[in-house]
């Protein structure tokens, strides 16, 4: 068998690559390295590894769809292109009964998850939005509840007084199953002071998590990448995330979002290219040596772009199956409305050189395409 890795230059990445060939751990440092040093062929190659390992060819997918319960929100992040104050002319807000018919049309449709995620409104709770699961439920039982950022429950669950563990327990007894990844951002402190001063701290938004975690509710984590962060700052990031799971193992999915500039108060930094996104993806697999699955979220990227991300360690196309989410759009994603059907999707994978497999919420085995 022919050695690889006596085709890559005797460089402090020679290292890196033979324990990643070898099924060790990296380092921070290690990672920090593969960010500025490793050519990007190589670490297509190191990520592909790593994949293959924990996911085999297989690219997952699910059957969702998306409601946003309303963009008003109490918080004005510099890189949100989403919210508008409750006295705009451009901010909504859906009743519980206006979501439930969201709900009701992909009545007879196969989709396995409805993700709900919005701004951070300030008049509704816990219980406002537990009776909308409750509601969900009764309608549709078998529907997986994937919902709000764990900045929406630190506001929703302390505004009304109850502590993180008690919140969480009750929307979990309203029918919540799982949490989405938004609201991480960066974690370092100084950055996230200058891009979302107020919401939720890096420390709450771990221990919202951790406590979900232990709890029984799983969950998955983002980064916001592309915008004033360093390297250092993602793999510090990652390094939390990472420390975190080991602790809890409850994070599915990583989920890297690219900072999309259009009609936010960071334009002015403009947006990383296509191969600033594949290192990325590449170190997060490389990184995340124990969250299974790495998500290319294609409504944000793009279907090319999260195409090309399968080949540098992403492994999960998400499956947004309808133009429910508007998220990207108003950012200035390559995605004006998004919808892919199955086959779609299916196609893009297999082109791709991968195995299509349509998966639940949960990465339970659906049916393989
Ligand atoms: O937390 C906001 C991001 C997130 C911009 O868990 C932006 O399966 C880029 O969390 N450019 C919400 N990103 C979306 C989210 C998500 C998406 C898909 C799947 C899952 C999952 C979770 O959107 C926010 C924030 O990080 N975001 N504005 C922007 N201008
Ligand atoms: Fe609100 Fe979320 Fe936008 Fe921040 S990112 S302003 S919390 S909707």
């Amino acid at each position: 068998m022919v050695d690889f890795l006596q085709y890559i230059d005797d460089s402090p990445t020679k290292g890196i690559a033979e324990k990643i060939y070898n099924n060790q751990r990296i380092t921070p440092e290690e990672g920090l390295l593969l960010f500025r040093k490793a050519d990007l062929p190589l670490l297509g190659i190191l990520a592909g590894i790593v994949r293959k390992r924990i996911n085999k060819n297989l690219v997952y997918f699910n059957r969702n769809f998306h409601i946003e319960p309303t963009n008003k929100c109490v918080y004005n992040c510099r890189f949100c292109s989403y919210h508008k104050p409750a006295d705009d002319p451009e901010s909504w807000e859906f009743s519980i009964e206006q979501m439930l018919e969201i709900v009701k049309k992909f009545d007879g449709k196969a989709v396995t998850e409805v993700h709900i995620v919005g701004g951070v409104h300030p008049d509704h709770d816990l219980h406002y939005y537990g009776r909308l699961i409750k509601r969900i439920k009764e309608h549709r039982p078998d529907l997986h509840v994937k919902a709000f950022s764990a900045i929406e429950l630190d506001y929703m669950i302390t505004s009304v007084g109850y502590s993180i563990e008690e919140g969480l327990t009750i929307l979990k007894d309203y029918g919540l199953d799982s949490i989405p990844g938004g609201g991480a951002e960066i974690f370092n402190e100084e950055v996230r002071k200058m891009i979302c001063d107020e919401k939720a701290s890096s420390d709450l938004w771990l221990r919202i998590h951790e406590t979900a975690h232990n709890l029984g509710i799983p969950s998955n984590a983002t980064i916001l990448y592309g915008h004033i962060e360093s390297y250092n700052h993602r793999i510090d990031h990652m390094d939390r995330l990472r420390k975190l799971q080991d602790k809890t193992g409850g994070f599915k999915a990583f989920i890297p979002l690219k900072f999309k500039m259009r009609n936010n108060n960071m334009s002015q930094i403009g947006e990383v290219n296509i191969l600033e996104d594949l290192r990325n993806y590449a170190v997060s697999r490389i990184f995340l040596d124990n969250i299974p699955h790495i998500k290319a979220y294609w409504p944000m990227s793009g279907r090319d772009a999260a195409q090309l991300s399968l080949s540098f360690g992403a492994d999960d196309m998400d499956g947004t199956i309808d133009d429910t989410t508007r998220i990207y759009s108003m950012a200035g994603s390559a995605e004006e409305n998004p919808a892919l059907t199955t086959e779609e999707i299916c196609k893009l994978i297999r082109d791709a050189g991968f195995i299509p497999v349509e998966r639940d919420t949960l990465y339970n085995i659906v049916k393989q395409w």
